[in-house]
């Protein structure tokens, strides 16, 4: 069967002039398994769909026919699903109830376009499933797809899956609006170099992005489509964990990054070169933010913030005059960070930050990764921060080919040298798109090969220096002794800092028999009550002589039990 002669049918069928119907979906990107099904009890972070609201805003300001447009973010419903307290947790029974949610979505009219967002690797699936979904109905919509896997895996994906008709590959808002504006819509994919069809790679023909030059051609975004409330947990300062009057909202003020580390497929997607906000765009958006929703925590996740340090510092300026605070919850890079720009910091309200550190050997970084900084320049850049009272968490990303246990043991050097107030650990993921993933296809290191398993989580990668069934434990037991046994804040009597990280941990993992006993020792400096010592206390030694594994933990670490009398 010809699949391509399919599309055209669909795309006669369904199109009206004057009016395109669309729905966009977002497929689950969070483990399941990693709630609790019985009790809920870490709450997982969901981000703002960024990509696709840049899409409608921009579709909405340039199309020439009128749109009505839907958006499905299948992480709300999954975690809502996951809630409920009769349902069964299995991931079939989870996959099935919302598979009847984008059912009952597509029966409420006739869509024209259903557009998939698939950033990840684990989207894979839900390719599959999701399509056949949409083309199971009467009139079958168009089915695309988009993001970093679409534009990495078209191949396979087109190969595989007969539902899809078309990929976009990297940016979405020009190929669309393309789509959109064309008479005939099999036009536009033949035409537009950024759209990918079966037809297209039979013919061997040649793909390329369509970046929009100027940013600020994009419309201030609008939000009417999503229920914000439900994204307002990915910030990371825990003394502001619980606020209620916190309204958190994410910019990327620019696009694009010049470096090429091992694990990240983002050029793939924005390209090499930087293009950026003017700063009068940005502050309209900020202001649009701050009026219309009241933000008060900007969250600034542009591929490469501090690549001009100088425009860095002009955002940050405009940002100090508006009275908000800051954070950068996907990292900012070691390199670029001295004391002007701590000062600059701080002054823009930013009270903690996540460095993208990633390694303490400069074998690591330099060989493997290629990031722009050695070890030499973590230190300083953590106490150019310090030195301005921001909280500095450092990014660990373990498990690269190449990376001997010699050089975990530098990096857990570097973490009580330099001293952070927390270390999150990653496993490194093969992402379509990365250096990783084509070196791990080249030299046969994926021990994974089911894309919906490839999770920070998941250890999918067996190579030289890195087993599969011991790196996890490697990096929990790195884990455990960078953030609780050896807590930086803790052995410099910094007990008051510690403090919000600690009752967020006991809040977010009330099993985490760890959490208890650090938070007793933060009890005991600060002169908490006894009676509040000894429920922590108890609550420690239940779990310790409960569950077999915190035993062998606080065993191997030399934990003893505690004994609130002693202190
Ligand atoms: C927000 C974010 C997340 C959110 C995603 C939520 C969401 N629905 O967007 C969360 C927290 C879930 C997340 C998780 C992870 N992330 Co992340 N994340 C980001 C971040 C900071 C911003 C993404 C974004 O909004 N970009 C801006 C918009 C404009 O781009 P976009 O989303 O790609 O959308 C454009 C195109 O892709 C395309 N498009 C997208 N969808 C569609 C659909 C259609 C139909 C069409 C036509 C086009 C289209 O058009 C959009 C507009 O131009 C990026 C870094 C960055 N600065 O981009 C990393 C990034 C995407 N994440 C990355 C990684 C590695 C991860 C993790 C593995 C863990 C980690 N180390 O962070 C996990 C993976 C989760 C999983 N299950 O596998 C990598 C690469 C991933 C990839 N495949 O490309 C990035 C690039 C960061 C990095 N440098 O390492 N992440
Ligand atoms: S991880 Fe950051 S610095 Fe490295 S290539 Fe990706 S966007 Fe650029």
């Amino acid at each position: 069967m010809d699949h391509f002669n399919n599309t055209e049918n669909v795309i006669d069928s369904n199109s009206h002039n004057n009016q395109k119907n669309i729905l966009f979906i977002i497929p689950p990107y969070f483990n399941f398994q990693s709630l609790n099904s019985d009790k809920l009890d870490s709450i997982p972070v969901f981000t703002v769909p960024y990509g696709i609201l840049s899409i409608v805003s921009y579709l909405r300001k340039y199309s020439l026919v009128e749109l009505d447009i839907d958006l499905i973010d299948l992480n709300l419903e999954a975690f809502e699903f996951l809630s409920s307290k009769e349902s069964s947790h299995s991931k079939t029974n989870v996959n099935n109830s919302l598979y009847e949610t984008v059912r009952n979505k597509l029966l409420e009219k006739n869509y024209d376009i259903v557009g998939i967002s698939a950033l990840f690797n684990n989207a894979y699936k839900y390719i599959e499933d999701l399509s056949t979904i949409v083309k199971s109905t009467k009139k079958p919509p168009l089915c695309i797809i988009g993001g970093g896997l679409a534009s990495n895996l078209y191949s396979k994906i087109l190969n595989n899956f007969i539902n899809v008709d078309a990929a976009c590959l990297a940016e979405g808002e020009i190929p669309m609006l393309d789509l959109l504006n064309s008479q005939n819509m099999q036009l536009a994919f033949n035409t537009s170099n950024s759209w990918i069809t079966r037809e297209k790679i039979k013919k061997e023909l040649t793909f390329k992005a369509s970046y929009i030059d100027n940013l600020d051609n994009i419309p201030i975004l609008e939000y009417d489509l999503i229920d914000l409330t439900k994204y307002n947990g990915r910030s990371i300062d825990k003394r502001y964990a619980n606020s209620l009057l916190k309204r958190e909202f994410s910019i990327h003020t620019s696009r694009g990054c010049p470096y090429s580390c091992i694990y990240c497929s983002n050029t793939s997607i924005h390209g090499k070169i930087i293009r950026k906000m003017s700063l009068a765009r940005i502050t309209s958006e900020l202001d649009s933010m701050i009026i219309n929703y009241g933000m008060n925590v900007l969250l600034i996740e542009d591929d490469h913030f501090l690549a001009d340090i100088d425009r860095a510092k002009a955002v940050l300026k405009e940002i100090a005059k508006r009275n908000i605070r800051v954070e950068f919850p996907n990292g900012i890079s070691v390199r670029g960070i001295d004391s002007e720009l701590g000062i600059a910091l701080k002054n823009a309200g930013v009270s903690a930050v996540n460095l993208a550190v990633e390694s303490g050997s400069d074998f690591v970084l330099s060989k493997l990764i290629r990031k722009p900084h050695l070890n030499k320049h973590i230190k300083p850049a953590v106490q150019f921060l310090r030195d301005q009272d921001i909280r500095v968490h450092a990014f660990i990303v373990l498990g690269l080919p190449g990376e001997l246990p010699e050089h975990r043991l530098e990096t857990a050097e570097m973490i009580q040298d330099v001293g952070f107030d927390w270390v999150y650990f990653f496993l490194a993921v093969p992402i379509v798109g990365s250096r990783l993933y084509d070196q791990c296809i080249e030299n046969n290191y994926i021990a994974e090969n089911d894309f919906s398993k490839h999770l920070i989580s998941n250890a999918t990668i067996k190579a030289p220096g890195i087993d599969p069934s011991t790196i996890s434990d490697e990096m929990y037991h790195m884990n455990l002794d960078a953030n609780f046994v050896n807590n930086w804040n803790l052995k410099n009597n910094r007990h008051k800092i510690a403090l919000p990280y600690f009752e967020s941990m006991v809040r977010k993992y009330p099993s985490h028999a760890f959490a208890y006993y650090v938070l007793i020792q933060i009890y005991i400096s600060l002169n908490y009550s006894i009676d509040k010592i000894k429920e922590l206390s108890n609550k420690y030694n239940e779990i310790i002589n409960k569950d077999k594994n915190w035993k062998n933990y606080s065993e191997t670490f030399n934990l003893k039990k505690t004994n609130c009398s002693q202190h």
